[in-house]
């Protein structure tokens, strides 16, 4: 039976991973594309915002911590603009050729972040949503928790610090959260929870549990194995600092507008559309040295977050040019 999917109609797979702030979408997404990879597919790995050109440029602006001014409405605006582009340039021509579509945060993180945390009208973020998606929706969405929001927040700020949503407050993260929930409650058909609180494999063989069924019937495609997982599970060796092929070269490669890095991974519009890892941004943070001190982040609503993070503040143009001008992976097998 030929695979057609019921959510968008089209001959390939959209997959979105959900959650709050560190809850392991990254890391989670970059195990099943290897896995998918590995397979012989077609599969392209994405972020929101981001992913595109204009969306990387609209992400360095969202997430700059200097832009503690920028109203709520006009996030929400922001965020949908960065969909409707990612949308049409990316998503929708992926899956017209029936790639396997990876997507790290989509709608839901809108009715979440701007509806339940910004207290926006829920009825008003979905219709914006509806035109930013343009009839595409994910086959299936993952939706990784951990115990805490305060857990969250410290895994994704611990190494580079906190970017302007992460500064919102952990009140707001909270009801973000909570956002979630509600959100899986109304879409059992489409949310599944995963708990990412134990060990990166233990969270990975419950995604396949939640992903596994549509892709095998979609393209026949086998569970990742023992080995697999626990490569998982070792520990990564981070981009040493400077000189060489390391993380200044990876910065520099990222960085150029014309396709391959140190890596020798395919750029499109010399960025990468997943932003990279935690461990690159880290790589590039190093080989950026003291310039992380110059976010003058001022969008503290709360002086919880404010206190445990300081001057360890990171701008959007840090976080998100550098994994960013990483930027976006083509990551089209
Ligand atoms: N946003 C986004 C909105 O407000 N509205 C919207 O419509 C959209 C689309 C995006 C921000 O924009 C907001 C939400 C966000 O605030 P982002 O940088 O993409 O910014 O933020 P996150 O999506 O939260 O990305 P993070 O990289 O911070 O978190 P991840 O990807 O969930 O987590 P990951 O995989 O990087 O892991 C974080 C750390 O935890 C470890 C990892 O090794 C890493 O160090 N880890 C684990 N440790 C132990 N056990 C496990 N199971 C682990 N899994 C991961």
């Amino acid at each position: 039976m030929t695979w057609v999917s019921s959510a968008h109609g089209l001959p390939g797979v959209f997959i979105s991973f959900e959650g709050g702030e560190g809850v392991g979408k990254t890391t989670q997404i970059r195990f099943m594309e290897s896995v998918l990879k590995k397979a012989g597919l077609d599969v392209v790995r994405l972020r929101e915002p981001g992913g595109t050109t204009v969306g990387e440029s609209l992400r360095s602006i969202v997430l700059d911590a200097k832009n503690d001014m920028l109203d709520d409405r006009a996030e929400l605006y922001i965020y949908e603009a960065a969909r409707a582009q990612i949308v049409a340039e990316v998503i929708r021509p992926a899956l017209e050729r029936g790639a396997v579509v990876l997507c790290d945060r989509f709608v839901d993180s809108t009715v979440a972040y701007q509806g339940y945390g910004r207290g926006l009208d829920p009825a008003f973020v979905r219709q914006a949503n509806e035109f930013a998606c343009q009839g595409i929706l994910p086959d299936v969405t993952v939706l990784l928790t951990v115990d805490s929001t305060a857990m969250g927040l410290r895994r994704a700020t611990r190494r580079l610090g906190a970017d302007r949503l992460e500064l919102a407050g952990t009140e707001f993260h909270q009801r973000v959260n909570e956002g979630f929930k509600q959100i899986a409650a109304d879409h059992p058909e489409r949310i599944h929870v995963v708990t990412s609180t134990s060990t990166k494999s233990a969270a990975a063989r419950a995604v396949w549990d939640v992903v596994g069924g549509v892709l095998r019937d979609a393209f026949g495609v086998e569970p990742p194995t023992e080995a697999d997982y626990a490569r998982l599970d070792k520990p990564r060796r981070r981009p040493g600092r400077g000189g060489g092929s390391g993380s200044r070269g990876g910065r520099q490669g990222g960085g150029n507008r014309h396709g391959v890095s140190r890596d020798g991974q395919r750029r499109e519009g010399g960025q990468r559309r997943d932003g990279g890892s935690k461990g690159e941004r880290q790589g590039e943070r190093g080989s950026r040295g003291d310039q992380r001190n110059n976010a003058g982040a001022r969008g503290r609503r709360d002086s919880h977050l404010r206190g445990s993070h300081g001057g360890a503040q990171r701008s959007a143009n840090e976080r998100s040019n550098g994994q960013g001008a990483a930027g976006a992976e083509g990551a089209r097998s």
